[in-house]
């Protein structure tokens, strides 16, 4: 009978329907505007070079990559401290999947493109581009590469220090049996963000030239690194002696000793997170851990923002490229799933909704991969002023905008999967969890938008300028071009919102410290929308021209919003209702 009716369910019978999960897209080559924006800005010969290795990895990223990051998902780190008979061993146990990563990581050049200089101004883009196909599947490998490349970064600039230059062969080798991670332990119980106020680790000095740390660092990612940069504040050897800095200085570590021992280390506990559960992350006891003064002394902050200005890139690039990778799996989905009637990608509100996902992903990645080849040519010296003054002042927004635009974008793009976007085994969920980690490490927005006020004070506001004619120059350029016709509007806008934010800087510098973020996001705002113009300008295509268009005349470019610059009202609003006494 049921056959006759044409009815499929029964016992142990599901019905005839499984929906067919999105395939994977060449996470290189299918990503039109990284790939016209490379056309753009680089020579033929080095594009002939790059393109096929950069094609092949973006293949190899969907297939065998995606199946180790997903296994570092499903076999999480954990610690064994003690052995069966009793003995401390602090053995951090990882998967085979973690360890091959980093094999692979070696190999594919991961950190050693950036300074082999086979390409002079364009190896910090070509490592960056394929570093962002590696980072969406790396099952969070992607975090330590991004300190292991701080640190080579930092080694290279103090390159006098002969522990360092050690340190640099391994951190950039290609070799899997010679290449090392590091660490970056700045962080401690009191605070990560006032790191000069917080840190409590001493260094007291051995006697040898090195010295040892005391300290508790309160979080430190992927602990299985061989190396960490860290900080601690020098104690002189005797009560009479005075310490001659009370500021914080730089020393570096190597992990374990020549014995393979642990140098002085306790993993007290790995962090149970929200997310980035593939990436150990731990509580370390410094008790006696040799280590070498690698900055002056009490000058250990500038040092190691070295490696900060490389890490905060590398969160630029991974935010990036988390977007790509979820709006190239929706697209697929929407051709493949059905509801009333026909794909989800033929109703309209959805493909306005997906439009949207694409135009900010497109606007963060102009700004990440512009400021990657500023770098690029600041590392190989051919930057202007204007350039480095400009690569300082970004780095930081574009750290805070593209983290606050992958959350929203990769919350938005589950939601395009509808329940299925909320699945543990579809692989997608993680995601969202792993993103919520990207506006906070590495400096959170509000210290992100505050860096960018140092960048301008310490340059006694040159960088503002710089920014200000950069974006003019652009603009300009595109306006007197009779192509760009369709463009002349948003030309308009962005230098009404450019003078806009420019003028409040210069008539309200008693406002500047409440308007920080809100500065911060107009200029990206600002920015962005100059070098989306300009790369229509390039390319001409419909596509790009219309996103420029939108970035410009959609959104609202300049954030700032003076009455709501005061304290009382600001701290009455938090702290309406709240009763100290009974808390
Ligand atoms: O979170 C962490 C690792 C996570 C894993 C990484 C993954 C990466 C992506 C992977 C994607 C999947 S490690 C912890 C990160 N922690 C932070 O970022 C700290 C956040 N806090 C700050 O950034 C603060 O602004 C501090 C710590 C820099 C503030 O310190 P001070 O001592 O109060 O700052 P000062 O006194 O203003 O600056 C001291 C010196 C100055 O140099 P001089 O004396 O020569 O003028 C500053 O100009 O440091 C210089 N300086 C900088 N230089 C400070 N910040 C910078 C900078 N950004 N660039 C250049
Ligand atoms: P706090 O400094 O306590 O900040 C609390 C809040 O106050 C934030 O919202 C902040 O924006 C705000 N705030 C603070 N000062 C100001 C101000 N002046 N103006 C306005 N707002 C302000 N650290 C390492 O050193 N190494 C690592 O490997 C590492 N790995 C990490 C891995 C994970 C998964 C996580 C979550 C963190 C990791 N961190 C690491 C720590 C991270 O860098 C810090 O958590 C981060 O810098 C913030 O510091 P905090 O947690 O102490 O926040």
């Amino acid at each position: 009978l049921k056959q006759h009716l044409g009815i499929d369910f029964s016992h142990a019978k599901l019905g005839r329907f499984t929906q067919t999960p999105p395939h994977q897209e060449n996470l290189f080559t299918n990503n039109s505007f990284l790939t016209s924006y490379l056309n753009r800005v680089l020579p033929r010969e080095v594009r002939e070079e790059i393109w096929p290795d950069l094609t092949r990895f973006g293949q190899r990223a969907v297939t065998e990559l995606y199946t180790l990051g997903r296994q570092c998902e499903l076999n999480q780190p954990f610690l064994k401290p003690y052995d069966a008979w009793g003995n401390r061993t602090d053995e951090l146990v990882t998967c085979e999947a973690w360890k091959t990563l980093k094999k692979i990581s070696a190999e594919e050049g991961l950190i050693a493109t950036a300074y082999e200089g086979r390409y002079g101004e364009y190896d910090r883009l070509y490592q960056m581009v394929k570093l962002g196909v590696f980072s969406p599947v790396s099952g969070l490998y992607s975090c330590p590469l991004a300190m292991t490349d701080g640190a080579a970064k930092t080694a290279l600039v103090l390159s006098n220090s002969p522990h360092l230059s050690k340190a640099y062969q391994h951190l950039t080798s290609r070799d899997p049996s010679l290449f090392w991670t590091s660490g970056q332990w700045m962080t401690e119980k009191r605070g990560g963000s006032d790191v000069n106020g917080s840190t409590e680790t001493l260094a007291v000095e051995s006697g040898n030239g090195s010295h040892l740390l005391f300290g508790y660092k309160w979080f430190s990612s992927a602990t299985d690194a061989d190396m960490a940069l860290t900080l601690a504040k020098i104690v002189p050897h005797t009560q009479q002696q005075q310490p001659t800095s009370n500021r914080l200085t730089m020393f570096y570590l190597e992990t374990r000793r020549d014995d393979r021992q642990l140098n002085g280390i306790q993993l007290v506990r790995l962090k149970d997170k929200l997310g980035t559960r593939q990436l150990p992350t731990a509580e370390l006891l410094l008790d006696g851990t040799t280590a070498h003064r690698v900055s002056d002394e009490g000058r250990g902050v500038a040092a190691i923002a070295n490696m900060l200005t490389i890490t905060r890139l590398h969160n630029s690039v991974s935010s990036c490229s988390l977007m790509r990778r979820l709006l190239q799996l929706s697209r697929d989905y929407s051709k493949r799933r059905c509801a009333f009637g026909g794909p989800v990608e033929g109703h309209v509100l959805h493909q306005l909704t997906s439009s949207r996902l694409e135009v900010t992903t497109r606007g963060c990645e102009a700004l990440t991969y512009h400021l990657v080849r500023l770098l690029g040519r600041e590392e190989a010296r051919v930057a202007s002023k204007t350039e480095t003054l400009v690569l300082r002042a970004l780095t930081p927004i574009a750290k805070a905008y593209t983290a606050k635009a992958v959350m929203s974008v990769v919350s938005e793009a589950l939601e395009c999967f509808g329940g299925q976007g909320y699945i543990e085994d579809t692989g997608l969920p993680s995601h969202l969890r792993d993103a919520q980690v990207l506006p906070i490490w590495e400096g959170t927005t509000n210290i992100m938008s505050l860096d960018y006020l140092r960048a301008l004070t310490k340059s006694n506001g040159e960088a503002m300028t710089a920014v200000y004619e950069d974006v003019k120059a652009r603009v300009q350029s595109a306006n007197q071009s009779d192509d760009m016709s369709g463009l002349k509007s948003a030309c308009h806008t962005i230098t009404q919102a450019l003078d806009s934010v420019t003028s409040f800087l210069q008539h309200k510098p008693h406002l500047i410290q409440h308007a920080a973020r809100d500065i911060a996001f107009s200029i990206a705002d600002i920015y962005i929308g100059s070098l989306l113009i300009e790369h229509a300008e390039f390319d001409g295509n419909e596509v790009s021209v219309e996103t420029a268009r939108r970035w410009c005349e959609t959104a609202r470019l300049v954030h700032i919003t003076p009455q709501q610059y005061t304290t009382t009202h600001n701290t009455a609003i938090v702290m309406d209702g709240y009763n100290e006494d009974e808390v």
